[in-house]
């Protein structure tokens, strides 16, 4: 439904505005839409008059929050490894898999076999899962190209989604996820004459929002990291980083360097590296699938993260090796039951610290100068959207003001 100027009434808004309110809830509330854009919220007894003569659209009691947001996904990519998780399953080793072709390569070439058509096509289903969910922002990341037309195909598949859909996609170019076979045990000539090129072109096409990399041992080390992130700062891009997911490298504190938006995964972050998030300004994103996929054990500093004020957020890492996740409500559960988060740190993070791991100032919470992006829910608490498991109470989504 579209209408230039309407008024959402008979809600409860969690506008995640402020911490003097859990959740920063308005009771009773209104929501005035006008181009798009939320031009006023607070109870609905305190509303203009003039706003009465708005199109009126009660809500019937229900529960108002931002439209949710998916800060880090790998969406786009070729194939699945379903049959890879099954061989595990049935006691093949990792070498085994590996050598049967599976494991990040096994995406990667599938990747590289599929049309930008293609790549579009397969993650339109699992894009639909989330749009009915409530969400209205995604992130979506390259890195299973590996070399530079892939890495722009990806990407290009990224953008056209938005086209497709009323889902407004944010890209980071991830370049330095892996090294490809060609270029096996010479890490430095694939950032230097692949990745590094790869991006430069992303950009010029206008691709790229973001720059990511995975600093890990199995992946790039950190002075590689840096070269890729120089590179993003002479491009003015910001940069967000794979940091400590599996061992301590010190990637959060090279993430703080280049005053990052983001430092992902963090299982293995220590003290140091919670201050260097907390004096950068850095938002902590918590990927609770990964975690759960992997069987880890060690799960992020979450108590050092609250005591040095570092935001955090929560996404679901879809992928199809180590979080093939497709829920953010169950994303939000998992974050609870896991790490033990509360609940409106959950919504939180999959809100307003979402959108601020983006560098989005227009989206993430309910308030004047917003873009009206709001999701509806049949709920009384909104503790109910991170309580039950695999049950979706969305009732309606707003995208840009539109329904
Ligand atoms: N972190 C991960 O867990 C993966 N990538 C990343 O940056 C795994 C990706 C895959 O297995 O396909
Ligand atoms: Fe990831």
């Amino acid at each position: 439904m579209t209408n230039a100027q309407f008024v959402l009434t008979d809600l409860n808004a969690a506008t995640l505005c402020s911490d003097a309110a859990p959740y920063g809830m308005i009771k009773n509330a209104a929501i005035v839409v006008e181009n798009g854009h939320i031009v006023w919220t607070g109870p609905q007894n305190e509303m203009a008059d003039s706003f009465g003569h708005w199109e009126q659209r009660s809500l019937g009691g229900r529960l108002v929050t931002p439209g949710l947001i998916d800060c880090h996904t790998h969406i786009v990519h070729g194939g699945n490894r379903a049959v890879e998780f099954e061989m595990r399953l049935n006691g093949a080793s990792y070498e085994e898999v590996a050598r049967a072709g599976g494991g990040i390569i096994s995406t990667v070439t599938a990747t590289r076999a599929a049309s930008q058509e293609t790549l579009l096509q397969d993650a339109l289903p699992r894009v639909d899962t989330l749009i009915a969910e409530g969400l209205t922002t995604i992130e979506i990341k390259s890195g299973y190209g590996l070399d530079l037309e892939t890495e722009l195909n990806m990407l290009r598949a990224a953008r056209q989604i938005a086209q497709k859909r009323p889902f407004r996609v944010i890209t980071s170019f991830l370049g330095a996820h892996a090294t490809p076979p060609e270029f096996s045990g010479r890490e430095d000539a694939y950032i230097d004459e692949v990745c590094i090129p790869a991006l430069r072109a992303a950009h010029a096409e206008g691709l790229v929002d973001a720059v990511d990399g995975f600093c890990e041992g199995i992946a790039f080390q950190p002075d590689q990291i840096a070269r890729v992130f120089d590179v993003a700062q002479e491009l003015r891009l910001p940069v967000k980083l794979h940091a400590e997911q599996l061992s301590n490298l010190g990637g959060a504190k090279l993430a703080a360097r280049y005053g990052a938006l983001s430092a992902d995964h963090i299982e293995y972050l220590d003290e140091d590296g919670v201050r260097a998030l907390a004096v950068a300004g850095t938002t902590a994103v918590i990927l609770p699938g990964a975690f759960y996929t992997l069987r880890e054990t060690q799960a992020p500093p979450i108590d050092a993260l609250r005591a040095h004020g570092v935001p955090m957020a929560l996404a679901t890492d879809i992928n199809p090796g180590s979080s093939p996740l497709n829920s953010l409500l169950l994303a939000m559960n998992m974050g609870c039951t896991l790490f033990r988060i509360t609940p409106e740190e959950a919504l939180r993070g999959v809100t307003v610290n979402a959108a601020r791991a983006l560098g989005l100032k227009d989206c993430g919470t309910i308030a004047t100068g917003q873009r009206a992006d709001l999701a509806v829910w049949d709920i009384r608490h909104p503790a109910e959207l991170s309580y039950r498991i695999g049950f979706n109470p969305l009732h309606s989504r707003i995208f840009g003001g539109t329904s």
